[in-house]
């Protein structure tokens, strides 16, 4: 039975994997972080009672700002596969904590790397690498020649983290790849994503629990993925022959407002937009109620105007499949939402 181990197994992406994985014959052991408060919520529906024999999913405490928590994993589960998800994932919150996302988005990769190398372990390793890494528009659609652009310290820190795994390749003979992942999203996507916050606040909004959604900047382009297929290719790229690096996007782009308006459709609120810059709102034609507005606080010091990627090389040499349209991916989350919000409605009678 083959051994994975993932970093971030709590988050969206670790979730799916996980999911995958087990379902591919797995032992897989999950990285998590001691909190105040359950943070497994997206995992508690594949964990099982560790006593249980047939249990093949396995958590541990660690931490990838912690050297000694990672190494002590990989001397005791010895994985096949490594997938480091693990980050401070928000592009504008690493404005806010610039230096610490760079001890975890940077430096917890080549505290993996390199402790796979000093244990002498064969291991394989995924690093999350991301299209923030294009950052300011040089050439589109992006691809792996795409010379990168960071526009934020996330985008620095996984810069140093693609060139470090590709480095321990080139240095080490290691089997190493970097997935440049677009945007992807689901019903189980962090609720500060612009794409979740969209469908929750229009759920909710829907549902009388909300009077009004706040945005950035809503002119934004993104090239927005179904999670659970993206998780696919993270798998493929350690199935290949040789270490490579791949770029999975869907090479359609919609910029944020239009998702907005495909959500309030959706819910029956179809909507008008009025006013320029700050002073924009998105009116519910069927109330004449101002839904969004936008508040700057959203703004980012540097923006990414525009990403959409192409994904020939993982089409071509991984056989990944994009399964999920667009369209799908909304209906999924908005219809995934308005569940979540009557759910919610019922609680509070
Ligand atoms: P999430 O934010 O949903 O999950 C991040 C995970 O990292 C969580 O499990 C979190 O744990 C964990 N984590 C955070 N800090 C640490 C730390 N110091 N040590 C160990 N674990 C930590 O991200 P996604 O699932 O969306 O993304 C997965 C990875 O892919 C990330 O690296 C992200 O940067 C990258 N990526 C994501 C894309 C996307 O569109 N989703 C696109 C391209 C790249 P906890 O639950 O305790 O907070
Ligand atoms: P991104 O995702 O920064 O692309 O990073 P996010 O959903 O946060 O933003 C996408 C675009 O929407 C604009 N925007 C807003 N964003 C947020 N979060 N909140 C708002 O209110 C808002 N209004 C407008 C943003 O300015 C931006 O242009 C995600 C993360 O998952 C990264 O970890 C990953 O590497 C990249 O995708 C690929």
């Amino acid at each position: 039975m083959k051994k994975a181990l993932l970093t971030g197994i709590t988050g969206q992406d670790g979730s799916y994997l996980a999911e995958l994985l087990l379902e591919k014959g797995y032992e897989v052991h999950g990285v998590i972080r001691r909190s105040s408060s359950f943070n497994t919520g997206r995992i508690d529906h594949i964990y099982r009672d560790p006593h249980d024999p047939q249990t093949r999913l396995f958590l541990h405490h660690g931490d990838l700002n912690d050297a000694s928590s990672i190494n002590r994993l990989l001397r005791d589960i010895r994985p096949d596969e490594i997938y480091n998800l693990g980050a401070q994932s928000h592009v504008r919150v690493s404005f806010d904590v610039p230096e610490y996302t760079g001890e975890v988005d940077a430096l917890g990769a080549v505290r993996i790397l390199e402790g796979i190398r000093e244990a002498g372990l064969g291991t394989r390793f995924y690093q999350a690498s991301s299209s923030e890494l294009y950052g300011k528009v040089v050439e589109t659609p992006q691809k792996e020649t795409t010379p990168f652009y960071p526009r934020s310290p996330y985008a620095c820190a996984k810069a140093y983290a693609f060139y470090i795994t590709m480095n321990y390749r080139e240095s080490y003979d290691m089997f190493a790849c970097n997935g440049i992942l677009f945007n992807h999203e689901s019903p189980r996507r962090g609720e500060t994503f612009v794409t979740r916050k969209i469908t929750r606040a229009a759920a909710r909004i829907k549902l009388g629990l909300q009077d009004c959604l706040y945005l950035g900047n809503i002119d934004a382009k993104r090239d927005w993925g179904f999670a659970g297929d993206y998780v696919e290719a993270m798998w493929l790229m350690l199935q290949q022959d040789r270490p490579d690096d791949y770029v999975v996007a869907t090479g359609e782009t919609y910029m944020v407002r239009t998702f907005a308006e495909l959500v309030f459709s959706r819910l029956g609120m179809p909507l008008e937009w009025k006013g320029e810059g700050v002073d924009e709102v998105g009116i519910d034609t069927t109330t004449g109620r101002t839904v969004i507005r936008i508040d700057p606080r959203y703004f980012r010091p540097a923006e990414v105007d525009l990403l959409l990627g192409d994904a020939t090389k993982a089409k071509e040499k991984l056989g990944w499949q994009l399964k999920t349209s667009f369209e799908a991916l909304v209906q999924m989350m908005t219809d995934a939402d308005l569940k979540l919000a009557e759910r919610e409605r019922r609680a509070n009678g």
